[in-house]
């Protein structure tokens, strides 16, 4: 998929030693490279690319954030822009109408749907509405019985008297209406589709767009609003495509919300559509925005100082705080998906480190001595066998903490030439 090249634009932020114009025109290019093959409209990645470019190079870095920190959270926020909104369906009785063309996915999201909100503790049905298609009855039935989905289909009627019959029956919550697509958008299905949303009265409509149609998707979405006006978009096959940007910036520009994201044959492989963890995971990162507001309210509490790290004053008093701080991060796999040095540079010693690991070094530095703590040269054998007995680890693992204390130490040397990652939280974590 051409937007999983935005994962290495992210990586490539993360990892740059210094956040300069050159480096800022690549990155814009990369980006603009990426949309572009992915078939998100042109116009969108103009303004888009040069939103970032320009808050780039003029916005100041925050406080809290280092220059990289900065620029990934310019480029995440003004992607999530790109995407629009996504749409809340709240957990009660509704009704939703499938609208699309033949082949774009309809049948399978409808089960999907339903399977969806079943999952959630609604009772759900789907009733097929398709007549044009011999075998569609069949496809639905088998879908939905295989899924535990209840299921209204009546043979010899026709769309509108199905629809209508199955809505008398029906007393599921949330009922899921599967239609009748067409090749192209023609009178014929644009008449069938208003008579079935006149007896259905449905709560949704959603249009189901393949997005292996890419930039074609405009043009359809607006034909299909115009013909019965649709309150969300559904796309599908993200994960058979490059092209997926094309509906997805479709639906900006239209200004229609994304519902639901199928990826995939299965009816599991189905999401609401979030654009925050949508646009996190396409720069392959966690949800970035939640992690990176941590991120500041703890550098905020701890305030650990900048100045130590400046002088090269680094002591195990440091490491002790870095690991306090880590523990209010939460899980630190996830932090250190988002913390460039730990993550990337320093990589795999630390990225192995677990959270039972921290809470050991803590222990031992518990057993040190202030002295200690702010001197760590001064640790020599016999020490470390006190510290080891003190507090019931061992002499190797006193070991590795100095070991670990080094590794860090050597690496804000590295940095005091360039700047801090994130200031105040300083050794990034
Ligand atoms: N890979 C992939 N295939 C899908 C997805 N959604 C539907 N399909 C396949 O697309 C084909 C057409 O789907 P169908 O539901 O019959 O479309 P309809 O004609 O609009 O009802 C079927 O082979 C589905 O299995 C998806 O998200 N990913
Ligand atoms: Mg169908």
């Amino acid at each position: 998929m051409a937007l999983e090249a935005l994962k290495e634009v992210a990586k490539k932020i993360l990892g740059s030693t210094s956040i300069d114009k050159k480096f800022v025109e690549d990155m814009v290019k990369d980006i603009q490279r990426a949309l572009i093959k992915a078939d998100v409209n042109i116009k969108q990645v103009k303004e888009i690319s040069e939103a970032i470019k320009k808050r780039a190079l003029s916005e100041e870095v925050p406080e809290y954030f280092g220059a990289r920190e900065h620029v990934l959270k310019i480029v995440y926020e003004e992607l999530l822009k790109g995407v629009g909104e996504g749409i809340e369906i709240p957990l009660k009785k509704a009704r939703i109408m499938l609208v699309g063309l033949q082949g774009s996915g309809k049948t399978t999201t409808a089960v999907k749907i339903a399977k969806f909100f079943k999952d959630r503790g609604l009772k759900s049905a789907v009733i097929a509405a398709d007549t044009y298609r011999p075998a569609a009855f069949e496809q639905l039935k088998q879908l939905a019985d295989a899924n535990n989905i209840a299921f209204y289909g009546y043979k010899g009627i026709s769309a509108v008297e199905i629809v209508e019959r199955a809505l008398k029956s029906a007393k599921e919550d949330l009922i899921v209406i599967d239609t009748a697509g067409r090749h192209a958008l023609e009178k014929e299905l644009i008449d069938e589709m208003i008579e079935i949303a006149k007896v259905a009265n449905p709560d949704y409509k959603f249009l189901v767009l393949d997005a292996a149609i890419g930039q074609l998707a405009s043009k359809q979405a607006r034909a299909f609003h115009e013909a019965i006006g649709i309150n969300g978009i559904i796309i599908t096959k993200f994960d058979g495509t490059a092209k997926g940007g094309g509906a997805l910036s479709a639906a900006r520009e239209i200004g229609i919300p994304i519902a639901f994201i199928g990826a995939g044959e299965k009816v599991e492989d189905f999401e609401k559509f979030d654009p925050q963890s949508f646009i996190s995971r396409l720069l392959g990162m966690g949800d970035i925005r939640s992690l990176m507001e941590k991120v500041e309210r703890v550098a905020k509490e701890e305030e650990i100082d900048a100045e130590a790290f400046i002088k090269g004053s680094f002591t195990l008093k440091d490491i002790y705080k870095q690991i306090e701080a880590m523990n209010k991060l939460g899980p630190l796999r996830k932090v250190l998906e988002m913390i460039p040095m730990l993550g990337l540079k320093v990589s795999d010693d630390m990225a192995e480190m677990t959270q039972e690991k921290m809470k050991r070094f803590k222990v031992i530095m518990d057993s040190m001595t202030e002295e200690e703590l702010l001197n760590p040269k001064i640790i020599d054998g016999s020490r470390i066998r006190r510290i080891a007995i003190g507090s019931g680890t061992s002499q190797q693992e006193v070991r590795e903490l100095l070991k670990y204390y080094e590794t860090i130490k050597s690496v804000m040397k590295k940095m005091k030439k360039g700047r801090l990652p994130i200031k105040g939280l300083k050794i990034d974590l």
